[in-house]
């Protein structure tokens, strides 16, 4: 037990001298010759497993922990036929092999990967499960429809691999990775209005990122716009719990303040009045309430429910 503790912390020294050497400026020439080129940060918890770079610099980093370090160039150009200032990939490379193809709008969909218009402050260098040997490349898009995603990528010593995508930005501070293969970020949920809440993602046993499935979603509540609070303008039957059968709860139109502090981003919703009273609601397709056997559109039902233009 000694002996191992001893043996950590000289790892420890070691890697805390590999650090300090990495801030010493390398001389350009001798990249490929040095073992010990890193010029950025390790992603470890102390960065929350995530290290920004500016694209346009060239980050020197051992990507598939085979103990050489990879060279990454990653360069962005303005996007043809887009007049919002956006920016699409010009260069991907890793050690000189190119990844990207600029000649695309969308330079790496060949890979399986959608990225029209990436982030132009940062790429990142990220490392998923600290228990593999891989760093992940993610490059986060703003998208054709401004709905924000993040592609990973892995590097594996002879080629670049996507391994999914995941909603929202690194840079967000609804994002976090905990170093053992959980990804959490803020998504959109799929029914009564536009609205968010953290979504977590795991690499699966293929190492592709997959959703986590959950049974309930807490929402993100935050002032949409400052928008008016939402209110309930028509009687509905609400249920005490996630089940049809369950005690009905009568839910009388009012001005106080409705909000829903749960769901199960499928099919119900929890609402709860200002004086306490909570009750689950029902909906299908997304958009209709089914109260005592109506089907009633939840804007005849609510009102000042968010929707996104
Ligand atoms: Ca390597
Ligand atoms: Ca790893």
């Amino acid at each position: 037990m000694k002996s191992l503790l001893k043996g950590c912390l000289t790892l420890l020294l070691i890697i805390a001298a590999a650090g300090l050497t990495s801030c010493v400026a390398k001389d350009e020439n001798n990249i490929g010759d040095d073992k010990n080129n890193q010029n950025i940060d390790l992603p470890t918890e102390e960065n929350g497993y995530i290290v920004k770079v500016v694209p346009g610099e060239t980050a020197i980093i051992d990507l598939n922990g085979d103990g050489e370090d990879e060279i990454i160039n990653y360069t962005l150009m303005s996007a043809a036929n887009d007049n919002n200032g956006n920016y699409t990939v010009k260069n991907l490379s890793i050690s000189g092999e190119e990844y990207a193809r600029a000649s695309d709008d969308n330079p790496l969909i060949y890979l399986g990967a959608s990225i029209y218009y990436p982030d132009d402050q940062w790429y990142f260098i990220v490392d998923i499960d600290t228990s593999d040997d891989y760093k992940e490349l993610a490059i986060a898009d703003i998208g054709a429809s401004e709905d924000l995603t993040t592609s990973y990528f892995r590097y594996d010593g002879e080629g670049l691999e996507y391994i999914g995508y995941i909603t929202g930005f690194p840079a967000d501070e609804t994002y976090s990775m905990d170093g053992k293969g959980t990804i959490k970020s803020q998504g959109r949920l799929d029914l009564l209005q536009y609205w968010t809440t953290v979504f977590a993602w795991e690499l699966s046993s293929e190492g592709k990122l997959a959703t986590v499935e959950e049974d309930l979603y807490t929402p993100i509540s935050y002032d949409y716009y400052d928008k008016e609070p939402v209110i309930l303008k028509e009687e509905i039957t609400a249920y005490a719990e996630m089940d049809l059968n369950s005690k009905e709860i009568l839910m009388e139109p009012s001005e106080e303040e409705i909000s829903f502090p749960l769901t199960d981003n499928k099919n119900w919703v929890l609402m709860s009045k200002a004086d306490g009273t909570q009750g689950w609601i029902y909906i299908e397709d997304r958009q209709n309430i089914i109260s005592a056997n109506k089907k009633l559109p939840c804007t005849d039902v609510f009102d000042n429910l968010y929707f996104a233009d």
